[in-house]
């Protein structure tokens, strides 16, 4: 516990949906906004023009509203004369309207009388995104949008957000909702972890058994690694995978929503899954291997590079580029240990043959030809940064997880880079604050200030080599996460701190405007949409020892609609306590201590953790 020396203790607090919030509430915060007077008022009146009525942001913005009741009729802008295409209260989706925009860029002019979005591909549906942020419903089925102009684009073309369905599965709907939200803030890859030693998760049809057989596992570890807690299992088996057919499904509808899904195949390591279905993709095929129950990287269980490796992992990538047509394919590359290679005659042979320097040279050239065959299928592959070993793959793009080191130095090589580290916030699976009250989870702490504060492009690296940093992406590791709740709450808020990270220039990026004036709002919206998240401290509350005879405590609210509770007589506040209405002034009598609880409740009931503000008067 921090001890802070202070008489008189202010904290500051701001209104907290703040109308005057210069971006007008919108995540990730635009390029540029420029607010206006009056309100446009959406009714099942207004009329959607459009001059490109099958695109996909027009046919999303169309179901949107059908959904929310509010029409969904587009009208064909082309075949309306000059004077109905100022019609009132219209609004009017763009494509082909004069001048440039930079890419996935678009532009909104909102006027009480007439909307209009101008965007190219992605660009219009973003637009569209942020309109839909912008949207205010109230009780009664009414809508209004406040008129502003807003100019945006973003900072970085890849955006993205991982999720791991091999430690735990996650099912078609979830993937969709997962798929939704990003979606919604504006990024764009989804990098769907299928394969690793837990788990194989997608059907393949030339290799029934690796769902069969690899997609289940006996039990599951309690707790933490085997050996590092206890030695407890779950004794229930588990297990769950896509169909080709769903897989597709899932495909099919991010690409309406202009997100790529970017597979991941692990190899060589993370392979045990696939192991256990067919030993003889390992160095010792006499073994028996089985689905891993626990969690870490698997002690010296790896492909064997052997032809008939070679062979099943080309015959699984081609399934896999039917079912994914994107330019990336994932292939893994991380946490390979060498000690069966180290053991196996088979390699020991092969490194001499190829003259190779050692068991890295191995990993490398591993990873080399199976690049050369997504290559020869006109993709590209990525990896994690361990395939910089022995010497990159040429083409390959380079996903730097442990920190920045190894995406710089893939920069400096040539090569394409997205950032990703754990120590840059970007684990989702880290504890968002480090207390006792945080749901279990790996390890490590990555709070929403911290993953808002990284910033993708090295000072490392000079503009030539900046350029090689595509974009930054988080990931959400589900060891620890088994149920779509939790994976909703280690995800949000800190998903939005990703999408202001990867979209928004640096020089409109705020903080306190973010977590305190934006984030509210959008969390106010998850509770009515049914999705969880974590509730946030109550702004203003602190968590820590203060010494002083008078305290004067502002606090507010982070979730737009929630109530904050507080105790001063150190019993944990709940529903049943007085909420907060007023500033606080607390006075401490000589020689005590007193103690301000605070607990955050929505509406639907969610809580913040709580926190503990000891206040001694020495
Ligand atoms: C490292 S990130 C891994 C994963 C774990 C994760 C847990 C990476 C390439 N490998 O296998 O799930 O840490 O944080």
């Amino acid at each position: 516990m921090k001890r802070i020396f202070l008489l008189l203790f202010v904290v500051a607090s701001v209104p907290v949906f703040a109308q005057h919030d210069p971006y007008m509430c919108i995540i990730p915060a635009p390029v540029s906004v420029k607010k206006a007077k009056g309100d446009f008022k959406l009714t099942s009146e207004t009329i959607v023009l459009a001059d490109s009525p099958s695109n996909r942001a027009v046919k999303f913005f169309a179901a949107y509203l059908k959904k929310a009741g509010l029409g969904n009729s587009i009208t064909d802008l082309t075949i309306l004369d000059k004077d109905h295409r100022d019609m009132k209260n219209a609004i009017t989706l763009s494509v082909n309207f004069k001048g440039d925009q930079p890419e996935e860029g678009y532009e909104l002019n909102i006027t009480p009388d007439h909307i209009t979005i101008n965007g190219r591909n992605a660009g219009l549906f973003y637009g569209v995104q942020t309109l839909m942020q912008l949207i205010q419903k109230d009780g009664n089925g009414n809508a209004t949008i406040p008129c502003g102009y807003i100019k945006d684009y973003p900072r970085f073309k890849y955006r993205g957000m991982h999720l791991d369905v091999s430690r735990h599965f996650f099912d078609v709907d979830f993937v969709k909702q997962y798929i939704d939200l990003m979606a919604s803030y504006k990024l764009n890859n989804f990098h769907w972890h299928l394969t690793d030693d837990q788990g194989w998760r997608i059907e393949i049809k030339k290799y029934p058994k690796l769902t069969t057989v690899g997609s289940l596992r006996a039990q599951t570890k309690i707790g933490r690694a085997a050996g590092v807690d206890s030695e407890l299992y779950d004794n229930t088996p588990y297990g769950g995978f896509y169909t080709q057919d769903q897989v597709k499904d899932i495909v099919d509808y991010a690409t309406q929503r202009y997100v790529n899904v970017i597979p991941e195949i692990e190899m060589p390591g993370h392979s045990v899954a696939a192991m256990a279905a067919y030993p003889e993709l390992s160095c010792d095929p006499k073994k028996t291997y089985k689905v891993r129950e626990t969690w870490g990287v698997s002690e010296d269980d790896v492909y064997c590079p052997t032809e008939e490796n070679f062979k099943f992992s080309t015959d699984v990538l081609n399934e896999v580029m039917d079912m994914f047509p994107g330019q990336y394919i994932h292939i893994g590359g991380d946490e390979v240990p060498k000690d069966a290679w180290k053991t196996s005659d088979f390699c020991k042979q092969l490194i001499d043959d190829r003259g190779l320097k050692d068991v890295n040279g191995l990993q490398s050239y591993f990873i080399a030809r199976i690049e050369k065959y997504v290559n020869s299928q006109g993709r590209s592959i990525i990896g994690w940064d361990e395939i910089l070993d022995g010497g990159l793959a040429p083409n390959a793009t380079v996903m730097s997880w442990r920190g920045e080191t190894g995406g710089i130095s893939a920069a400096q090589q040539g090569h394409d880079v997205i950032m990703t580290p754990g120590s840059g916030g970007m684990y989702f699976d880290h504890t968002q604050q480090k207390s006792p009250q945080e749901p279990f989870s790996i390890g490590g702490n990555a709070p929403l200030s911290k993953t808002y504060a990284y910033d993708p492009l090295p000072a490392a690296l000079d503009k030539e080599q900046q350029k090689h940093i595509l974009g930054v992406q988080a990931n959400l590791w589900t060891e620890y996460i088994a149920t779509p709740e939790k994976a909703e709450y280690m995800l949000l808020p800190r998903m939005l701190a990703l999408a202001e990270v990867a979209w928004t220039p640096l020089a409109n990026k705020d903080f306190r405007n973010f977590s305190q004036d934006r984030i509210p709002h959008h969390l106010g919206r998850f509770d009515k949409e049914g999705i969880n998240y974590r509730v946030p401290t109550a702004i203003g509350a602190m968590d820590t020892s203060v010494i002083g005879a008078r305290f004067k405590v502002e606090l507010s609210s982070p979730v737009e609609g929630a109530k904050v509770y507080y105790t001063l007589d150190g019993y944990t506040p709940r529903e049943t306590d007085v909420y907060y209405t007023t500033p606080l002034d607390i006075i401490v009598p000589p020689k005590n201590t007193m103690h301000l609880k605070t607990i955050v409740i929505n509406p639907s009931g969610k809580r913040s953790i709580v926190t503990d503000m000891k206040m001694e008067n020495k």
